[in-house]
């Protein structure tokens, strides 16, 4: 199991007081935080190695090239892919599924074509598609819930025909903390020759994930959300695919050749990284990757389900609280949202603040969702590695203090 005080130790930013109390920092969903072999390792190729990559014949230009290659294999390895060439780095989450849904999408989708998604996904995973439908004539569909947050299965089969050429659907909601059944949805998917994207913002840095086995054909996550830094994300995706997919940007290192009236495009994975890549950031992905493989994805899994089942328990002491999410652990990830009536979920994350809690608080990017939850904002306690029990503690104690300000305590 985990050294949870060892892990601790690794994130100065821990040691931080707020408001004079223990920081209980509860928003990795949105953000995680950062080791100092993450910190070390993007100030090591500033401080030594720092030059443009894929360009210099000298030195330092080929050191920062070396460990930007690296940092790809590294992530290749983590998510067991078959090759290094099926990683493109991007800028973020939200930048793969872009690159995706412009790369593919608008270059594949004709009118009368569906593209199906679900009603808890992010923004990120539903705009893009927005705007392709807007260019192709497409449909834009969507799997629905049950009564207990979890995918509906039984509605989602029937959407499933031969208009349907792509799925995009979450590996987790970063609402719900609900995982749908991601290889169920890839068999269905390819029975009808579509093409299965994961958006796995969430699911990435808190779960195992073999691509060989996941049963997606793409899969786009961010950095920052595991221990990583800001400004870096991939798409990851299978490579005959990735060969026969259009870029989304032109620009430098993405050709082959340039003439004036028309260009050849490189191979994969360079294709699709025009301009300087964030390869400082990609560095700091892989000291990521190498921390998270230290303690292992399951053991991450583990803790996550532990602190999600502790935390559900406890939530449940709070009267009048109520949790978007399912009520057990069991395909359900770390991100607990809730509403406690008659206190907005805006007050209650900054009465938790003043208490050292941090939590997030509004829409979390999923307004269809919360609208079909009949909601306009809620609160979320996220977990991660460095999250221990007396966090889950601090917010229980911090919602007694919010419902006492706001006199629901029944005195
Ligand atoms: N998909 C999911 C499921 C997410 O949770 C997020 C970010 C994204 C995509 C987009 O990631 P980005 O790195 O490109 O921004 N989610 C959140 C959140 O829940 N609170 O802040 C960001």
């Amino acid at each position: 199991m985990m050294d949870t005080s060892a892990i601790r130790g690794d994130f100065p930013i821990l040691e931080r007081r707020i408001n004079g109390r223990r920081m209980a920092f509860l928003d990795s969903a949105a953000s995680s935080q950062k080791p100092v072999q993450v910190l070390d390792a993007m100030a090591d190729i500033y401080r030594n190695s720092y030059a443009n990559v894929h360009r210099g014949a000298y030195t330092l230009s080929q050191e920062a090239t070396e460990a930007y290659e690296e940092a790809r294999h590294k992530v290749a390895v983590f998510l067991n892919a078959a090759c290094d060439e099926e990683i493109i780095f991007t800028r973020s989450a939200t930048a793969a599924m872009n690159l995706f849904a412009y790369g593919w999408g608008l270059n594949t989708l004709k009118p009368g074509d569906r593209i199906l998604t679900s009603v808890m996904e992010h923004h990120a995973n539903i705009v893009p598609w927005h705007i392709i439908a807007r260019h192709t004539g497409a449909e834009l569909c969507y799997m629905e819930l049950t009564d207990e947050f979890r995918l509906d299965m039984e509605g989602a089969r029937e959407r499933f025909d031969e208009r349907v050429k792509v799925v995009a659907v979450t590996g987790m909601s970063n609402v719900l903390g609900t995982m749908p059944p991601v290889d169920e949805l890839a068999g269905l998917a390819h029975e009808i020759g579509a093409v299965l994207l994961v958006d796995g913002a969430q699911l990435v840095p808190h779960a195992p994930v073999d691509v060989q086995t996941l049963g997606a054909d793409f899969l786009g996550f961010s950095g920052h959300k595991m221990l990583g830094p800001t400004g870096i994300g991939v798409l990851w995706g299978r490579r005959a695919l990735l060969e026969s997919m259009e870029p989304a940007e032109g620009g430098g290192e993405m050709i082959r050749d340039v003439r004036l009236h028309e260009s050849d495009w490189a191979e994969v994975p360079h294709k699709f990284e025009a301009g300087t890549p964030p390869f400082v950031e990609a560095i700091g992905l892989g000291a990521a990757v190498d921390y998270l493989s230290a303690i292992g994805m399951e053991n991450v899994l583990e803790h996550d389900r532990e602190l999600t089942g502790y935390a559900l328990e406890r939530l449940a002491e709070v009267p009048g609280l109520s949790v978007q999410g399912p009520a057990d652990t069991v395909d359900r990830g770390g991100a607990i949202s809730f509403d406690l009536p008659g206190i907005h979920a805006h007050d209650v994350a900054t009465i938790l603040d003043q208490e050292g809690v941090a939590v997030r608080a509004g829409h979390h990017c999923a307004k269809p969702l919360l609208r079909s939850l009949g909601l306009t904002a809620s609160a979320r306690a996220s977990f991660y590695v460095y999250n221990v029990a007396e966090d889950v503690d601090a917010l229980v104690d911090g919602l007694g203090v919010a419902r006492r300000i706001f006199g629901l305590d029944g005195a």
